[in-house]
């Protein structure tokens, strides 16, 4: 049974309790609707509540001291087991309830369900992905401490999630940078069906706070009194700037995994034996015995808890069903930022346009900074942020540990508290350490909410090959992200469009990635063609993301080129005219969102189309400019549309050999011509 200690204050007692069984009755009421109507068994469409359905009834005292100890703008990212945490933390319980009905007035419109819960009112947020719940934590925290706010943010964790990489470089982070953080680790013993003694070897789970010098406090017994004890020396220490605290907690989950686990793996007496020492029925005793509730007060609590959840369930019954084709709304944010260029400028090689168009930018506003390894005083190994650590300082322009996973993913707490971080991927072969953050995150987080939530981030990354740099520092990989819905994804040939890019990529409210391609920056120890340097305006322009640029008309022959390979083109277009051949040559830019116009009239106008890259070939750019030509311009076609993409291989070391693989100004040539001749 609880102990409360003389100097406890009993209110909070009983906030504590009354959260409680208004988390179990809500998940049990959930529990009968979800099995209920999920007749016949594989029938998908039956049932008031899509998808999978994890319950949290025996897991509520890890929760219920957020209902006393947390302000309304401090941050709480959960986990696919969310709803005692939503509801500690006052998430709407309406909305919420009609979200996990995938209702039109749910949280995120119905676009999220019940492991993606979004509530900007009380800043929570969730995650399906186990362990990503730390990463943006960090971020939010970051943001507090750089507005020297006295906010702290909450992340929290099973115990399948203390092996999660993003955990380790989350706690390495905070730890390093005094974060205003709480991890939180709800050790329910099991991940789906493995048990934490097969998954873990340490005493207490909070031993992993060992690694990483921060304040490590394991609580037992499921007791919610130990746990709002423990919370409020943490959150005393990350409010008064010393920093992070992780708490492990022992709880129980009395239900399966998700509803319709068979739960083969569990011990039959298991839950039997843990019913028998319910926290709830446990801190009742306590309120009892202590005199500081009586029945009358216990049968109110029970009865507001069970009024406000069948209001809450007749408020989503009664919500209208989203209509099949709002499916397509919420992806991005609409934005229209727009600034012509007033001068023509001077010129400059590349990358001092980037660090420009970034520096511009953080002086505009403050919520601007730059995140990355080696970005601060070394201004980047690729020179993007050349001259933004003496300007701006390293609070603004941060160095990180090699923890992609953790300052990317800190990016969307970031975003999602009101920042504009750039983060910078140094090579873009790297993406797989960390790609969960942009793809499940970053991308998705505005479409999930309903379009509540925006993400105005840059991830800046470099690409390419040709410098004999081989199979993990060489790819390009612009399709790979252009793949994922919520991204933009842009790539500038020349120091005019890389400055105007940047600009409109930090103005942007939706996620760009910024690709710039190594050999085009004009870096004094990497070849470049002289092309790529041209007159970049002194002020602050946009150049638009989604839209293409012709370089130069021609009647022939289209050929549809980015970044690199539009300098290629260009030459190739020289042997062209020599050969009486007139190409029309377009720059993309953009490869996410693709300016299809711009595509198809001239697809139109010449009759042939070539499409180059330095992606992989197979479902790539090219292949996609193909498909919208073939659908839109097929009759005025002459002659079947060709591509010239990196083969599928893996980039090689050898110079012969990366040479042969690469697309290059006499591929480009022979082709063409071939097709026009
Ligand atoms: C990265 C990742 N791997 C695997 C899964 C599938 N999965 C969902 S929940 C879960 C177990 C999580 O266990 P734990 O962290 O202890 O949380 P609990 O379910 O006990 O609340 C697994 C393996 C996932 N969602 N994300
Ligand atoms: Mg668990």
């Amino acid at each position: 049974m609880p102990v409360l200690n003389n100097d406890i204050d009993k209110n909070d007692v009983v906030i504590l309790y009354s959260t409680m069984v208004k988390s179990r009755h809500y998940e049990e009421k959930i529990r009968e609707l979800y099995l209920n109507d999920k007749k016949p068994l594989f029938s998908i469409a039956a049932g008031k509540i899509p998808g999978e359905m994890h319950l949290s009834a025996g897991q509520e005292p890890a929760a219920a001291w957020m209902a006393v100890l947390l302000r309304k703008d401090d941050f709480v990212y959960s986990t696919h087991r969310p709803h005692h945490t939503a509801i500690s933390k006052g998430v709407d319980l309406n909305k919420m309830t009609a979200e996990i009905m995938g209702r039109t007035t749910g949280l995120g419109k119905g676009k999220g369900g019940h492991m993606h819960l979004f509530d900007t009112e009380v800043n929570f947020a969730c995650a399906g992905i186990v362990g990503s719940s730390f990463p943006p934590a960090i971020g939010v925290a970051l943001s507090f401490k750089l507005d020297k706010k006295d906010n702290v943010a909450v992340a929290f964790g099973g115990d399948g999630s203390l092996n999660q990489g993003m955990l380790m470089e989350s706690m390495n982070l905070a730890s390093l940078w005094k974060l205003p953080v709480i991890f939180v680790i709800e050790n329910n013993d099991w991940a789906i069906s493995v048990n934490v003694k097969d998954s873990t070897p340490l005493k207490h789970d909070s031993d992993r706070a060992l690694g990483f010098n921060m304040p490590g406090i394991y609580v037992s017994g499921n007791d919610p009194v130990k746990m709002y004890e423990v919370a409020k020396v943490a959150i005393e220490n990350a409010r008064t700037g010393n920093g992070p605290t992780l708490i492990s907690m022992d709880t129980y989950r009395y239900y399966g995994h998700f509803e319709g686990d068979p739960e083969l793996y569990r011990p039959k007496n298991e839950v039997p034996e843990l019913m028998k020492k319910d926290p709830i029925s446990l801190l009742r005793e306590t309120l009892l015995k202590n005199k500081i509730v009586g029945n009358d007060e216990l049968e109110m609590i029970e009865n507001s808890a069970m009024e406000e959840i069948n209001q809450a369930i007749s408020y989503a019954e009664n919500s209208p069903i989203p209509a099949g084709k709002d499916a397509l709304e919420d992806v991005y944010s609409i934005v229209n930022y727009e600034v012509k260029p007033k001068t023509k400028g001077r010129k400059l090689p590349m990358y001092m346009a980037i660090s420009e168009g970034i520096s511009m930018e953080m002086e505009r506003d403050q919520n601007v900074l730059y995140m990355g390894e080696d970005v601060g005083i070394y201004g980047g190994i690729f020179g993007a942020s050349t001259g933004l650590y003496n300007k701006f300082g390293p609070e603004r322009v941060r160095d990180t540990p090699i923890s992609e996973s953790a300052f990317i993913g800190a990016a969307s707490g970031l975003a999602a508290a009101g920042k504009r971080p750039i983060v910078e991927l140094m090579f873009t072969d790297f993406l797989g350490v960390t790609f969960d953050p942009i793809m499940n995150h970053i991308a998705k987080n505005h479409y999930m909410s309903g379009g509540k939530v925006k993400m105005p981030i840059v991830i800046t990354t470099a690409i390419g090959g040709g410098y004999g740099d081989a199979a993990q520092h060489s790819q390009t990989l612009f399709s790979t992200f252009a793949h994922i819905p919520g991204l933009k994804v842009v790539v500038p040939s020349n120091s005019h469009d890389a400055k105007g890019l940047m600009i409109s990529a930090i103005k942007d409210d939706n996620p760009v990635i910024y690709m710039f391609h190594k050999g085009l920056l004009g870096l004094p120890w990497m070849p470049y063609p002289q092309s790529t340097v041209t007159d970049v305006p002194e002020e602050e322009y946009t150049v638009p993301i989604g839209k293409a640029r012709i370089v130069k008309e021609g009647k022939d022959i289209t050929i549809i080129s980015v970044g690199s390979t539009v300098h290629m083109a260009m030459e190739a277009s020289e042997r062209l005219e020599k050969d009486g051949i007139s190409a029309e040559i377009i720059d993309l830019i953009s490869v996410k969102p693709l300016d299809e116009e711009t595509i198809v009239n001239s697809a139109k106008k010449t009759g042939r189309i070539l499409a180059v890259d330095e992606d992989y070939q197979s479902y790539g750019m090219t292949s996609e400019a193909i498909a919208i030509v073939s659908e839109r311009a097929f009759k005025d076609l002459k002659t079947p549309p060709k591509r010239i993409a990196y083969p599928d291989v893996p980039v090689p070391y050898s110079r012969s050999m990366e040479q042969f693989t690469l697309p290059s100004p006499d591929k480009i040539f022979n082709v063409a011509r071939g097709m026009v001749k």
